[in-house]
């Protein structure tokens, strides 16, 4: 049997601009959503869409104003991506540099321009750049102006900032994703889309109306992306994870198969261009009604998906069983059991390679579209040795077996993948917890969780061993 990845496969790795770019208040820029995420014990109460303070507060650190400082060290930064042979490298673009307060008729042309150098830069070691729209991120200015995405009008300012970026980008940029994990929307509602509930108002209601008007967004920005550049392929992007009954017993197999259901939702309607069938019952009957206009179903049919990208860190677990305990720290922001089988991360989140190879499959059964592992990685605290080398072979060991899964859904399952881009290539944010010390970087940044450090950036262990895999396409893991 071709125990082979094709040969255009797209090796790389993936990165945020909230969780790397820093200079928040550089070249124009305006305030962002993650600039105002505080880090310390009122950062998952926010992130989960309570107590938000929609002001900077000099109480607070927030990480992101600095972060890894991207901004000024990319050309570093690309340059080592590309001693690792990259082929493709997943970043997202900072809505608030290009339109700062986001409702402006005109873009801020330096954003533009910081953005050119970037792609250029990849570009110049044929680093092919996957451009994620919108990860965790939209002007603070429109979510105290509207409600951020409960808003209708978000999706005006959300295609306006979209046809800036695709006619400028257009020769650069050929592969694209209009919204970060959009299913996150249910678990971090804030960090998500900037959902803020006001008093008494229904959590249900106000986040499936975000969800409609992403997806109406969605919608129409692949169908923009097509028209403006006809090559390109646009993606959505599920925070992906099998979920499994706790148990045989039906009434557990039924519960996570509804669970499941809550975190396909979003990717049904982008890929389908349609609410499924089950959506529409638990809208009924929660008496939800969602404000429809008269060619929204026409625009969900004609702006579907050319692919599905989805992140996976861990598999999760749910049963019928109230007794049983949900973590919710086990599983990347979402309720699950435990699962006695698998070994945790540090942070708890459960490990689980073969997993992977389950959800490539599930996805592909499911849509039958060519899929992206686009965020995948081990969140680990590392030491730095006396003669200054880091030895992170857990994270080796995590992206080996994890790689070998993936290899195998291609290769024995003719699951159809275009690329696996590793979160993070270079140490950034954790976007849940706002620590500097969840690393998940083949690339060191001397950056501490107060803040503190030189930003020099050091290739870890598991740098070489991520070249090597590379170099040969997966055959030495
Ligand atoms: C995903 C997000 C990323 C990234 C990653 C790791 O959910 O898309 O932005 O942060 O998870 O999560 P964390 O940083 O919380 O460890």
């Amino acid at each position: 049997m071709n125990k082979k990845l094709t040969s255009g496969f797209l090796w790389g790795g993936a990165t945020a601009a909230n969780q790397c770019e820093g200079a928040w208040q550089e070249g124009g820029k305006g305030i962002g959503l993650i600039d105002i995420v505080p880090y310390g014990p009122d950062r998952m109460p926010v992130a989960k869409g309570k107590k938000v303070m929609l002001d900077i507060d000099d109480k607070h650190q927030y990480p992101s104003h600095e972060a890894i400082d991207f901004f000024h060290h990319f050309k570093e930064d690309i340059a080592m991506f590309a001693e690792m042979g990259f082929k493709c490298y997943r970043m997202s673009l900072s809505w608030t540099r290009i339109f700062p307060n986001g409702d402006e008729d005109l873009p801020n042309e330096q954003g533009l321009a910081f953005y050119d150098q970037v792609f250029d830069e990849c570009l110049k070691y044929e680093i092919e750049p996957l451009v994620t729209v919108c990860h965790f991120d939209l002007p603070v200015h429109l979510i105290k102006k509207f409600g951020a995405w409960k808003n209708r009008s978000m999706i005006d300012y959300y295609i306006k900032f979209c046809k800036t970026i695709f006619k400028r980008y257009k020769n650069k940029v050929k592969y694209w994703i209009t919204f970060n994990e959009i299913n996150m929307l249910n678990h971090l509602p804030f960090t998500s889309c900037g959902l803020v509930l006001e008093n008494n108002e229904d959590e249900k209601h106000a986040k499936y109306l975000c969800a409609h008007h992403e997806l109406i967004a969605s919608a129409k920005a692949v169908k923009l992306a097509h028209e403006i550049m006809p090559d390109c392929m646009v993606g959505c992007m599920l925070a992906g994870g099998s979920f499994y009954p706790y148990t045989c017993a039906p009434a557990d197999v039924w519960q996570a198969k509804q669970t499941e259901r809550g975190n396909y939702f979003f990717i049904d309607v982008q890929s389908r261009g349609e609410y499924p069938n089950y959506a529409l019952k638990w809208l009924e009957k929660d008496g939800i009604e969602l404000d429809w206009q008269a060619n929204d179903k026409e625009i969900l049919k004609e702006g579907t998906v050319d692919f599905i990208g989805f992140s996976y860190y861990c598999s999760r677990c749910d049963t019928a069983d109230s007794e049983i305990t949900l973590n919710r720290m086990a599983a990347n922001a979402f309720r699950t059991v435990r699962n006695p089988y698998l070994k945790a991360s540090e942070w708890g989140w459960q490990i689980d390679p073969l997993g992977l190879r389950i959800t490539l499959n599930d996805l592909y059964d499911r849509y039958q579209k060519p899929l992206f592992i686009v965020e995948n990685g081990l969140g680990a605290k590392d030491t730095i040795t006396k003669d200054g080398s880091i030895e992170d072979d857990y994270r080796i060991s995590y992206m080996k077996e994890h790689i070998k899964s993936m290899i195998d859904a291609v290769v024995e399952d003719g699951v159809p993948l275009m690329g696996y881009t590793m979160w993070s290539p270079i140490d950034l944010v954790s976007a849940s917890t706002g620590e500097m010390s969840k690393r998940y970087g083949v690339i060191y940044v001397d950056k501490d969780d107060s803040g503190k450090g030189t930003l020099i950036r050091k290739r870890k262990k598991s740098f070489y061993w991520y070249k090597k895999v590379i170099e040969t396409n997966g055959e030495v893991l």
